[in-house]
């Protein structure tokens, strides 16, 4: 990583320097919504909402691009939070009886 020190000049025009940050940002993930012919809309958007966080004209803006385009961007999220939400999407279609996938993608 690039080591050195990062300068700022304050407001009386002194500068002043300190270590470069070692902390590094973590990777990112697309979660992808992939299209069906039976998964009803509103559960998408239902969906969207409540574990993607979109809001209501985001959430359908998002399923319509899924609908028409056959995939569409849900979030962008380190891995496990990416892998956290994929599962909570599946277990909620699974349980409501609908096929809707997602899948995990490089950002
Ligand atoms: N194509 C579905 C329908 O016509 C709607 C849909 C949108 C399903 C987005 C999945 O990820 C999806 N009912």
């Amino acid at each position: 990583m690039a080591g050195g020190y990062e300068r700022h000049e304050a407001p009386g025009g002194e500068v002043k320097e300190r270590p470069r940050s070692q902390t590094q940002e973590p990777a990112l993930y697309n979660v992808i919504l992939l299209n069906d012919d039976y998964t009803p809309m509103q559960f998408v958007v239902d969906v969207l909402e409540s574990i993607f966080q979109r809001s209501p004209a985001e959430a359908y803006r998002v399923m319509m691009q899924v609908h028409t385009n056959g995939r569409g961007l849900a979030g962008v999220y380190p891995w496990d939070v990416a892998e956290t939400k994929v599962d909570a999407l599946l277990c909620l279609a699974r349980e409501a009886g609908h096929p809707l996938q997602a899948t995990i993608e490089d950002a």
